[in-house]
């Protein structure tokens, strides 16, 4: 929160919300919805601010889940090669030159349906790694059970990502290898071991608005709401079940967003997978539906992200500045530069297509 928040109209902090409410919010006209979700994130945030995490593939490949949106599961031949668990050295060069490029919050996540009692050694040695680099930590793993989770945090694991993916009622049709129960099981482990918790889903599976609804009714109503909510548009993988799965509704998913903001509005609403597929309009109506964190990195886990100069340019375009990054002028006029090349560029493109 900053001096910009405006606590004499803040929204309460709610846990009871039902069914029909987040319909009804589901079912406002678009502009009234947005015009909502707007004010409730200036009640708590700047709302030219967004955060920054980067994600890092610690262990690529070779799950034994069967989640139907994912290119790492082994059921699917989506042609991904299986790696092992990345050296914690390794891990920690990828870090700093996230930190270098501007990141405050540093995600490693692994191919696992739980970490194995050999693995907790190296990722406790690359959570107290990465965080001596002055970065937040997150990682996601998979299951955890109570010890796993109080080794984590110990270690000063910040945060760990768990995602309820969906709604109870169509979450069976998208995985099979662990049930809704396991996961919030997972996620009360994280919470009573003090971490902060990162929980969202995937939208664009061919779910319903009524499942979008579900899963945010199943967030919104947790006894804390997630500090962080990852909404992720289904990536389309060539192997997974979910490969031609027909496009959502781009304003669905922005109304998602939207909802999202009004239900749980001192999160960090995260545009996570899916803006490689956006183009910058969708994105800006996502900032405005109050997103406010995002995957920077030209990779997420597996799949292509936006590259790191096309967001620069898009921060600035929307005037936005990185949460908790200090730029420094030098870099401010690289910036400014790359800008106004790539958008000299993009005038070219625009009379060449005209004149053709
Ligand atoms: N294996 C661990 C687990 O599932 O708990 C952690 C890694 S897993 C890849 C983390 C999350 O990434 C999933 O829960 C899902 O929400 C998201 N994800 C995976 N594949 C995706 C895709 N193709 N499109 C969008 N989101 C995806
Ligand atoms: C989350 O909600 N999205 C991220 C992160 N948590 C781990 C993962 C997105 C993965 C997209 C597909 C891939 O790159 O493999
Ligand atoms: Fe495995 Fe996680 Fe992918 Fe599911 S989402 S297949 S658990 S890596």
């Amino acid at each position: 929160m900053n001096a910009s928040m405006n606590l004499s109209s803040a929204p309460k902090i709610r846990n009871d919300w039902t069914r029909s409410e987040i319909a009804e919010l589901f079912a406002l006209p678009f502009s009234d919805l947005m015009f909502q979700a707007q004010s409730t994130h200036r009640a708590f945030f700047n709302p030219n601010e967004v955060q920054v995490s980067t994600l890092c593939s610690i262990k690529t490949g070779a799950c034994p889940e069967d989640c139907a949106y994912c290119p790492q599961s082994a059921r699917y031949d989506t042609g991904l090669e299986r790696e092992k668990l990345m050296a914690v050295e390794k891990v920690i060069e990828e870090a700093k030159a996230a930190k270098a490029s501007g990141a405050t919050r540093f995600c490693m996540g692994a191919a696992w349906r739980s970490p194995k009692g050999k693995d907790m050694p190296y990722v406790t040695s690359m959570v107290q790694g990465v965080k001596s680099l002055g970065l937040e930590t997150c990682m996601t793993l998979g299951m955890l059970d109570q010890e796993q989770a109080q080794t984590l945090a110990d270690a000063g694991l910040d945060y760990y990502n768990h995602n309820l993916d969906t709604s109870p009622e169509f979450y069976g049709e998208i995985i099979t290898t662990r049930t809704y129960q396991d996961r919030l099981t997972t996620l009360d482990n994280v919470r009573s071991a003090g971490m902060k918790v990162c929980c969202g889903g995937i939208v664009g599976m061919g779910e319903a608005e009524s499942d979008r609804a579900g899963l945010l009714l199943q967030l919104a109503n947790m006894s804390e709401h997630p500090e962080s909510v990852p909404i992720n548009m289904l990536v389309k993988v060539e192997g997974t079940p979910l490969a031609n799965q027909v496009d959502l509704d781009p304003f669905d998913f922005i109304r998602t967003v939207a909802v999202a903001r009004i239900l749980m509005p001192q999160s960090h609403v995260r545009l996570s997978a899916g803006r490689e597929q956006m183009n910058d309009q969708m994105q800006a109506l996502a900032f405005l539906a109050g997103a406010n964190s995002i995957f920077y990195g030209e990779k997420l886990l597996t799949t292509a992200n936006p590259e790191t100069n096309k967001d620069m340019q898009l921060f600035q375009r929307l005037g936005i500045n990185a949460e908790g990054y200090e730029v420094h002028q030098d870099e401010a006029e690289q910036v400014a530069a790359i800008t106004t090349q790539l958008q000299a560029a993009q005038m070219d493109s625009v009379f060449y297509n005209a004149a053709k």
